[in-house]
């Protein structure tokens, strides 16, 4: 993902800054915690690194650890329902191992493009 726009055949590479909490790990609940993150999707993996990212900011490079990924193999992704969150354009993830995650954007054509990369990619590794 270095370079963008990316054309429209490979959806399961992906990347930019997105508001993202927990909702739910290992099928607990847990307290929100709105943090912006540098999104990564890559293959059937989503990658979340603290920070804004920018231009300079990249799995390799100084700040590339990532703060945790999930596996969305098995998984599912919908709008988020209002009772979810007051914030717009909220899309949820959930995967197979119970953790629930909120992604949001401002931009709601950015919301949704992860929405349909995410949804092409649960389809695409449906059978693993
Ligand atoms: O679903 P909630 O509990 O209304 O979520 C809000 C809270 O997590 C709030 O933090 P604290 O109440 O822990 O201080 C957050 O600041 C809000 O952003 C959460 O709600 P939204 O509707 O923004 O997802």
């Amino acid at each position: 993902c270095p370079s963008s726009p990316k054309p429209p055949t490979s959806p399961s590479e992906k990347c930019g800054v997105l508001n993202v909490t927990k909702i739910t790990e290992h099928g607990k609940k847990v307290r929100k915690n709105w943090t912006s993150s540098w999104t990564v999707l890559q293959g059937s993996t989503l990658l979340f690194a603290k920070g804004q990212g920018g231009g300079t900011s990249w799995f390799g490079g100084p700040q590339s650890k990532p703060e945790f990924t999930v596996d969305l193999r098995g998984g599912s992704v919908e709008w988020a329902s209002k009772d979810k969150s007051s914030k717009k354009h909220v899309v949820e993830v959930k995967t197979r191992q119970g953790t629930e995650l909120l992604i949001q954007s401002d931009k709601d054509d950015v919301v949704s493009d992860w929405y349909r990369a995410l949804q092409d990619t649960i389809s695409t590794h449906a059978w693993e």
